[in-house]
C-alpha cells in the first residue's frame, strides 16, 4: 500500500508524553490513516519566526510530521488575509464583509508556493497526497509546475459557494484553474459538488467527461460528495462516562429540574449566534411558561480573534446576552450562560448528554460537526432533541432534526417549544435513526470513502 501525504494549514503533532494534541474528529481519522500506512503530515507549526521557512521534522512510529515556520507577514497576509478575510466569508455568502486586498492574495500565492517547494524533496514516486481546506488550493498546482507526477486529492471543508456568489472573487478564475491540478476534488455535500460543476460549466467552459468528471483546460479532474464525520462509537463511550463526572454532576445540580438548551461553537459569524440568541429571547417572550424554566448555555470561545470582524461578532453577541438576561432574569435563574472559553471534548459530551436540546444554528456551515457529537453523546433511553439549521451541511443527513431556518426568530422558536414539550416515544425515535446512521457513516467510513476514489481516480 501507498504511504499517505497529509498536508493542512495546521498539523495535529503529537505533544511531550505522546498524546496528540487534537483530539478532534479530523485528526482521529486522518491520523487512523497514517498509521496504517505510513507517511507524512505536513504543514504549519503555528510558529512565526524572523525569517519563515524552517522545517521542524520528527518521526513518531510511522508517521513523520514536518512542520514548517512562517514570518508574521505571511501570517498577516495568507492566514489572516485571504484565507480568512478573502475566502472564508465569500465561501460563507457574506459578501458584506469580505477583504480582496490584493497584497492577501499574493501572500496566499507566496506561501502556497513555499510549501510546495518544502514538500516535494520529501516525496516518494508512489506516495498519494491528501490535501485539506480552502488554505492550500493551489497547493497541487504549485507541486505540478515543480514536476510532482504523484496522485494528489483534496477536500474542502466548508461550502463552496453558487457561481453568482463566487465570481464576486477578483480571481475566481484562476482559483477554480487551480483546482483541477487535483485528481479529485471532494466535497462536503452534494450542493457543494454541483456548484463546483455549475461554475465550471458554465462559467469556465469546461464539458463533462462523465457524471463525476469534469474537463478544464486539457485537465481531467474528479469530483465527489464526502460528507465529514465523527468517531460515533468512541464518542458515544466516552459521553456515557462523562455522563457521571463531578463536572457534569455540578452542571445538572445548577439546572435542577430546568430544561438546558445547549450550544457549542467557535465565536465565528458563520454560526448564527446573535440570531440564535434572538430566537431564544423570542422563545421567553412567546412561550411565558419558559420563563424561570429554560437555560441556554451558549459556549463559544474566541477565534481569530486578531481579524476585525471576529472582534465585532464578539461585542455583538456579548450586547446581546446582556440585553436578554437583563430583560428577562430573577433572582434566581439567568436565562443565557454566555461562556467566552472552550472545554475539553470529555466535558462537552457530558454537557451534551445532560441537555434537553441541541442547538446548531450556522447561517451557513460545511458539515457542522457539533450537530453530529450532540446526537452521538445522547442517553438512548432519554435522547435530547436536536435543532438543526438547514443551512448547515449536517442537515442533508440528519433527518431526525428539526429543522429550522435560522434566519428565522419566530420558527426557531417554535421549533425549540415543540421540542420542548416532544414526548419520549417520539424524542426516541428521532434520535435512534440519526444514531444508527451516524454509526454507519463514521470518520472511519469518510477517510475509507474518501481514499477509495482516490486511488480510483
Ligand atoms: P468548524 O467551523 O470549526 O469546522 P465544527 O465542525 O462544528 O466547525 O467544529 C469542529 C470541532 O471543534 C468539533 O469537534 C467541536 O466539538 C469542536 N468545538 C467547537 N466549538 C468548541 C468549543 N466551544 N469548545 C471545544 N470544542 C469546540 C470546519 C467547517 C465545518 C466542518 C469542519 C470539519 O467550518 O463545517 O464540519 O471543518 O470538516
Amino acid at each position: 500500500m501507498s504511504r499517505l501525504v497529509v498536508v493542512s494549514n495546521r498539523v495535529s503533532a503529537p505533544r511531550q508524553g505522546g498524546r496528540t494534541g487534537g483530539e478532534g474528529g479530523l485528526a482521529v481519522g486522518i491520523l487512523a490513516a497514517l498509521r496504517e500506512r505510513g507517511g507524512i503530515w505536513f504543514g504549519w507549526s503555528g510558529k512565526l519566526t524572523e525569517q519563515g521557512g524552517n522545517l521542524d521534522v520528527f518521526d513518531a512510529g510511522r508517521i513523520t510530521y514536518a512542520m514548517l515556520d512562517l514570518t508574521a507577514r505571511d501570517y498577516e497576509e495568507y492566514y489572516s488575509g485571504f484565507a480568512n478575510r478573502s475566502l472564508w466569508p465569500l465561501f460563507h455568502y457574506r459578501l458584506d464583509l469580505a477583504d480582496f486586498t490584493r497584497r492577501y492574495l499574493a501572500g496566499y500565492q507566496r506561501v502556497n508556493a513555499l510549501f510546495a517547494s518544502k514538500l516535494l524533496p520529501a516525496l516518494k514516486d508512489d506516495d498519494q497526497i491528501w490535501i485539506h481546506d480552502y488554505h492550500l488550493i493551489p497547493l497541487a498546482d504549485q507541486l505540478r509546475q515543480a514536476g510532482c507526477r504523484q496522485k494528489i486529492g483534496f477536500f474542502l471543508h466548508i461550502p463552496w459557494p453558487a457561481p453568482e456568489v463566487l465570481v464576486a472573487l477578483p480571481n475566481h478564475r484562476s482559483l477554480v484553474n487551480s483546482l483541477c491540478a487535483y485528481d479529485l476534488v471532494g466535497f462536503q455535500t452534494e450542493t457543494d459538488r454541483q456548484a463546483f460543476i455549475d461554475y465550471v460549466l458554465r462559467d469556465a467552459g469546461g464539458t463533462y467527461v462523465d457524471e463525476t468528471t469534469v474537463e478544464l483546460n486539457g485537465r481531467q479532474v474528479k469530483t465527489g460528495a464526502f460528507p465529514i464525520s465523527i468517531d460515533t462509537g468512541n464518542l458515544a463511550r466516552v459521553a456515557e462516562e462523562a455522563a457521571s463526572t463531578r463536572h457534569t454532576e455540578r452542571l445538572r445540580a445548577s439546572i435542577r429540574d430546568r430544561d438546558l438548551i445547549v450550544g457549542v461553537d467557535r465565536l465565528d459569524y458563520s454560526k448564527g449566534l446573535v440570531a440564535r440568541v434572538e430566537a431564544f429571547e423570542h422563545l421567553l417572550k412567546a412561550y411565558p411558561a419558559n420563563r424561570g424554566r429554560a437555560v441556554f448555555l451558549q459556549i463559544a470561545p474566541p477565534s481569530r480573534s486578531d481579524v476585525p470582524e471576529y472582534q465585532q461578532i464578539r461585542a455583538e453577541l456579548e450586547a446581546a446576552c446582556g440585553r436578554v438576561n437583563a430583560a428577562y432574569a430573577d433572582f434566581d435563574w439567568t436565562p443565557i450562560r454566555y461562556l467566552n472559553k472552550g472545554f475539553s471534548r470529555r466535558l462537552l459530551t457530558g454537557f451534551f448528554r445532560v441537555s434537553s436540546i441541541g442547538l446548531v444554528t450556522p447561517l451557513r456551515d460545511g458539515m457542522n460537526l457539533v450537530a453530529k457529537e450532540y446526537v452521538a453523546c445522547q442517553n438512548p433511553d432519554e435522547p435530547g432533541v436536536l435543532v438543526l439549521s438547514r443551512f448547515a451541511g449536517a442537515a442533508r443527513e440528519l433527518d431526525g432534526a428539526l429543522i429550522v431556518n435560522p434566519y428565522d426568530n419566530e420558527g426557531v422558536a417554535e421549533a425549540l417549544q415543540s421540542a420542548l414539550a416532544m414526548s419520549r416515544d417520539e424524542r426516541r425515535e428521532r434520535w435512534r435513526t440519526m444514531f444508527d446512521y451516524l454509526k454507519r457513516h463514521d470518520i472511519d467510513a469518510w477517510r475509507e470513502s474518501y481514499l477509495e476514489a482516490l486511488a480510483e481516480a
